[in-house]
């Protein structure tokens, strides 16, 4: 299977997935400036969206959209803990935190962070929203370990992607210690920091090529 991927894109979640199920995809960067492959054809071939994730599964389908790809993984290991079974309340409350990660923290809230044509008075606006998110956030882990209680989900992989982009835009978390200690213990993890590595490697090699300095 082949990950389509993106340095500090939100592809890193199916990674980290991918990686706490022990499935070995090969990894595809996309240049998501240029929307092109290593090989310099355009992605929009692969996925009409432009977007990553995609995964090519071994049949030849291609499956898009973050939240879907990681429960589509997580369906092929039956009982992992990744993801209760289909039907129960369990499986209910991790798709909830998904959506929330996906449609209000990601779209809502980072996403005009990114957008250099954001207005600078939205982007305020932008910035205050993701806080008031992070900190509704920070209040729900004080009192757990895992997003939906002792388990490490694929809602996990996706909120510790999201949340780690406060790094990128300078956001300071020192005020909210439940959810710094919550990232800390899932960037700990083996799978986490294997696929961060994978992804500084590749930003490193991008910026050797482009002639940037590597920071
Ligand atoms: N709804 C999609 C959105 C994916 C998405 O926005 N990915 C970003 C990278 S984090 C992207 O590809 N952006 C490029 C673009 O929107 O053109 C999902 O959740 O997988």
């Amino acid at each position: 299977m082949k990950l389509y991927h993106e340095v500090r894109g939100c592809s890193l979640a199916v990674d980290i997935v991918a990686r706490e199920l022990g499935e070995a995809l090969a990894i595809e960067w996309v240049d998501m400036r240029r929307k092109t492959l290593s090989d310099g054809s355009d992605y929009h071939r692969v996925n009409s969206k432009g977007t990553v994730p995609l995964l090519l599964l071994p049949d030849g389908n291609r499956l898009s959209e973050g939240m879907v790809i990681s429960q589509w993984l997580a369906d092929q290991h039956p009982g992992h803990p990744i993801l209760p079974p289909p039907g129960t309340m369990a499986r209910y409350r991790v798709l909830e935190w998904m959506s929330f990660i996906a449609a209000d923290l990601h779209k809502g809230g980072f996403m005009p962070l990114f957008k250099q044509t954001t207005p600078p008075e939205y982007r305020a606006i932008a910035a205050g929203y993701v806080a008031s998110k992070l900190a509704w956030l920070d209040d729900q882990l004080a009192d757990r370990t895992y997003l939906t209680g002792a388990d490490f989900s694929i809602a996990d992989a996706h909120c510790y992607t999201i949340a780690m982009w406060t790094a990128v835009h300078g956001i300071d978390t020192a005020g909210w210690p439940h959810l710094m200690a919550y990232l800390a213990r899932i960037g700990a993890r083996p799978s986490v920091r294997a696929a961060e590595a994978a992804a500084a490697e590749e930003g490193a090699r991008q910026r050797a090529r482009e002639g940037r300095p590597i920071p």
